[in-house]
C-alpha cells in the first residue's frame, strides 16, 4: 500500500496574526490571495475554509456568489483547490449556548440554516465536504443541557444537512474540551458511532486532529487506524500538543516525534490518500513568530511529515515481524527509535 504521492493542505487561520486571550495582534493580517500564493509557493495543494473565510456570514445570496467566485478565481489561478468548508458555529451571539444542542429552538434553527448556506458555498468553491467541529455543542456546567437529547439533536442535525444536499459529506472533527468543559461526542469513535445511525452512513466521517485525540489522553495514531478501518478517515489536522493544556496546535512533530512518526506510518500503510484525501495542518505559528517567518511552521510540518514518511518507507517489515514473533519488543523499540535518529 502507500507509496502514493500526498497531498498537503492548510486554512487561511493558519497564517494569523498571533492575537490569543491575553494580548492583541503581533502581526499583520495578511491578504488572502497572498496567503494562497505563498502556500502554493511552499508545496501545498489547496485550502481548507470555514464559511467565513469564503465569505460573510451576513452577506446576501447575490453577494455570497459574487465573493465566493472571486475566491474560487483564486484558488484556480494557483491551481489550488478547497478542501472542506466548515460552518462557524462558535463566533456568533446565536451560537452563545451552541448549535445544535442549543436550548433555544430558535438558535438552533440559526445553526442548521448556517450549515445549509455554508453546503452552498462548499458548492460555489468546489468541494463536497463539510467539516462540521462542534466547537460549544457540549456545557460548561454539567446540568445546563440534557445529554441524552443531545445526541439525538446531533443525529438530526446531520441528518437535514444530508437530506439537503444528496452530494455533500458530513465530516465531524471530534474534541473533547475547550472552549467548552465538556463536548458532546468527545472522539472520532462517538462520531463514527453516531454516523451508522444517521440516513446516509456512507457520508458521514471523521477529520483527526492530532492535538484533540491527545487531549482525550489518546493516541492519535491509533484513532486514525480506527477511522481508517471504518474507510470514514476523510481529513486530518495533522498537530501537537505538549501534554494536557490549552489546545496547542503546534507544528508537527514539534513535541513528540515517534507520536507523529506513527500517524505518518500509519496513514501511509492504509492508503490514505489515496482516494484525495488531503494531509492538512491545523498548526499555528508561535506568538514569538516576526512577520518574515509567518510561514515556517507551515514549511517545518509538511518538511517533518515527509522525513518521517521517509523513515515509515525505510522500515523492513521482515525486521519488524520477526521482533514481533520473537516478542523481543525491546528490540523493535530500538529499532524505530534509531530509525528515527537516523542510526
Ligand atoms: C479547533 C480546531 C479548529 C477547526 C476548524 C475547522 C480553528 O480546535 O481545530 O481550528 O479545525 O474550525 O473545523
Ligand atoms: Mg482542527
Amino acid at each position: 500500500m502507500g507509496h502514493h504521492v500526498f497531498k498537503y493542505t492548510a486554512g487561511p487561520w493558519n497564517i494569523h496574526t498571533g492575537a490569543d486571550p491575553f494580548g492583541p495582534p503581533v502581526r499583520d493580517e495578511v491578504d488572502f490571495a497572498e496567503k494562497v500564493a505563498k502556500l502554493k509557493e511552499i508545496g501545498y495543494h489547496g485550502i481548507q475554509f470555514h464559511d467565513d473565510d469564503v465569505v460573510s456570514a451576513e452577506a446576501d445570496v447575490a453577494t455570497t456568489q459574487k465573493i465566493a467566485a472571486q475566491v474560487k478565481k483564486i484558488l484556480d489561478e494557483h491551481g489550488m483547490i478547497a478542501e472542506f468548508v466548515a460552518p462557524r458555529l462558535w463566533e456568533h451571539p446565536n451560537t452563545i449556548d451552541g448549535g445544535y444542542t442549543a436550548n433555544d429552538p430558535a438558535m438552533r434553527q440559526y445553526a442548521l440554516d448556517r450549515s445549509k448556506r455554508s453546503i452552498d458555498i462548499a458548492h460555489m468553491i468546489g468541494t463536497k465536504n463539510i467539516v462540521l467541529w462542534p466547537a460549544r455543542e457540549g456545557t460548561y456546567i454539567r446540568e445546563a443541557k440534557d445529554p441524552f437529547t443531545a445526541t439525538q439533536r446531533c443525529v438530526d442535525y446531520i441528518n437535514a444537512l444530508l437530506d439537503y444536499d444528496k452530494e455533500i459529506r458530513i465530516i465531524g472533527e471530534m474534541k473533547p474540551n475547550e472552549p467548552m468543559d465538556h463536548a458532546y461526542n468527545p472522539t472520532s469513535g462517538h462520531f463514527i458511532a453516531l454516523a451508522y445511525k444517521t440516513i446516509d452512513p456512507d457520508r458521514v466521517g471523521v477529520n483527526i486532529e492530532s492535538a484533540h485525540a491527545i487531549l482525550a489522553g489518546l493516541d492519535p495514531s491509533d484513532e486514525m487506524a480506527f477511522a481508517l478501518w471504518h474507510k470514514k478517515l476523510w481529513a486530518v489536522h495533522l498537530n501537537d500538543q505538549n501534554g494536557l493544556k490549552f489546545d496547542e496546535d503546534k507544528a508537527f512533530g514539534s513535541v513528540n516525534l515517534r507520536s507523529a512518526f506513527n500517524q505518518v506510518w500509519v496513514l501511509d500503510r492504509y492508503g490514505y490518500g489515496a482516494n484525495g484525501e488531503m494531509v492538512g495542518f491545523d498548526v499555528k505559528a508561535l506568538r514569538t513568530t516576526t512577520p518574515e517567518k509567518r510561514y515556517q511552521h507551515l514549511i517545518n510540518s509538511k518538511r517533518i511529515f515527509e522525513h518521517l514518511l521517509a523513515v515509515a518507507r525505510s522500515l523492513d517489515t521482515a525486521t519488524i515481524e520477526s521482533f514481533r514473533a520473537t516478542r523481543d519488543y525491546e528490540g523493535l523499540e530500538l529499532y524505530i527509535v534509531e530509525k528515527l535518529m537516523g542510526k
